[in-house]
């Protein structure tokens, strides 16, 4: 059997790791915060190639499958009617009452959308996906909520974190499930260090802003987390 594939968890997150209030985020406006989102889930990387020499083509010429976002059934729901399924991704929700046909008053939109009813059926469909297209597939990210995050953190292949720190207090009723802080501090996470800059850039595949980002006079951060 193939291996499954390797995830990354995205989210915005305030110090004290709240993600969500009443079914929605607890801020409103991070325009170009949501704009990163889109950009980063998005975008299509070449993987490192194994060898010099496969395929005998030019590298530019081989086929790379759209990235599948992993989402919960409410996180699914919050998302604004107009936007899902988000475009140009593969959208999966992890659901035990959604019926495998979504409802076609969304499906305008051509993207594909998958229903799993838990995190392991997600990931297996989205490899089986992944096998029945031609080229090399897509990267794998985890959008949320808390329930959600919590199953991926417990599979293997859940490496990074791209976190988006926001430094305004925000009222919370959701939280994410892992305490990334730097430092040694009471509480911190083990087994996860931030990276830096660079390597953050390098996998991202853009020059992230680099720095606190003020919008709407809410402070942020960018930063990437990996398994130890
Ligand atoms: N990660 C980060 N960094 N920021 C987030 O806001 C975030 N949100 C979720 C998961 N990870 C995140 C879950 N919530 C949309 C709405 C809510 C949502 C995720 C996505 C959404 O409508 N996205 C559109 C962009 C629409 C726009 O341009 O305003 C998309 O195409 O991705």
């Amino acid at each position: 059997a193939a291996a499954l594939p390797e995830l990354t968890l995205i989210v915005a997150a305030t110090q004290q790791m709240g993600i969500g209030r009443n079914g929605t985020l607890p801020w409103t406006g991070l325009r170009r915060e949501m704009a990163y989102f889109a950009r980063v889930t998005k975008r299509l990387l070449p993987p490192p190639s194994p060898s010099p020499s496969s395929g005998g083509t030019s590298s530019g010429s081989v086929v790379q499958q759209q990235n599948a976002v992993v989402m919960g059934r409410k996180t699914w729901e919050s998302i604004p009617q107009r936007f899902r399924p988000l475009a140009g991704r593969v959208n999966v929700v992890v659901s035990r009452s959604m019926l495998s046909s979504v409802p076609s008053s969304s499906s305008s939109s051509s993207s594909v959308v998958i229903v799993a009813r838990s995190m392991e059926e997600a990931l297996l469909k989205v490899q089986q996906q992944q096998q029945q297209q031609e080229g090399a597939g897509g990267r794998v990210f985890v959008i949320g909520g808390a329930q959600i995050y919590r199953a991926a953190l417990e599979v293997k292949e859940a490496r990074r974190v791209l976190l988006t720190r926001v430094r305004s207090g925000f009222e919370c009723d959701t939280f994410f499930p892992l305490k990334l802080v730097e430092g040694a501090e009471d509480g911190a996470e083990e087994g996860w260090r931030r990276m830096g800059q660079e390597e953050m850039d390098a996998w991202v595949g853009e020059e992230v802003p680099r720095g606190v980002q003020v919008e709407n006079g809410t402070e942020y951060e960018f930063e990437m987390w990996e398994k130890v």
